[in-house]
């Protein structure tokens, strides 16, 4: 009876998992010769690996690299080990710097590329904010397996005629994860059934 009770407590509380993480920098300040890099808050731009000019930093065929990391986040163990994703949104603040725009893509280290026009379509010079359901190019097996083989953590590149100066990415499923509070709660219940049970001994 009293495991029910603490059973039907968890799962009043328990909720569906959420992991989200935040990329932020600005436009790069400076530019360096090839194959240096510059880092603009938390993207970094390399020369882009199709070629073109030798300079990096511009965002005229630059690579950029960034790191989403959801490591220590309550939903990570759901996200990555429970059921499939039901959402998996990108947001992207771009801003295009020349004609070939055209041919850029963004992708998870590992995965292939994505070739979304969301993307593909952008005006050269004016800011953007694009939202990408990445659940269009992937399956939700192979962000979970790029996940758990980053530890939580996922390496992205975009290349490569484009500014990149934030990036947000939410994984969402619905695989059940108990809250801190609750955790509290069933321990209380754990610790005061104990008590009872040697009690009775
Ligand atoms: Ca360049
Ligand atoms: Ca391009």
């Amino acid at each position: 009876m009293r495991f029910f009770v603490l059973l039907a407590l968890c799962a009043a509380a328990a909720s569906a998992a959420t992991i989200s993480d935040v990329a932020t920098g600005a436009v790069p300040s400076t530019t360096v010769a090839a194959p240096g890099a510059v880092t603009a808050g938390d993207f970094t731009y390399f020369k882009g690996r199709y070629g073109g000019n030798d300079t990096v930093g511009e965002g005229v065929d630059d690579e950029i690299h960034w790191v989403f990391d959801f490591s220590g986040q309550p939903g990570l163990g759901a996200i990555t080990n429970g059921a499939a994703l039901t959402a998996a949104t990108l947001r992207l603040k771009l801003t295009p710097t020349d004609f070939w725009i055209i041919t850029d893509t963004v992708w998870i280290d590992g995965l292939p590329e994505i070739s979304s026009p969301l993307i593909q379509s952008l005006t050269v010079g004016a800011a953007a904010d694009i939202t990408v359901n990445l659940l269009d190019y992937y399956t939700s097996a192979q962000i979970q397996t790029a996940l758990k083989a980053g530890n939580g953590k996922l390496n992205m590149l975009f290349q490569d005629d484009a500014t990149l100066t934030y990036a947000a990415l939410t994984l969402t499923n619905p695989t059940a994860v108990p809250e801190p509070a609750t955790l509290g709660v069933a321990a209380a219940a754990l610790a005061a059934t104990a008590l009872v049970l040697r009690k009775r001994r």
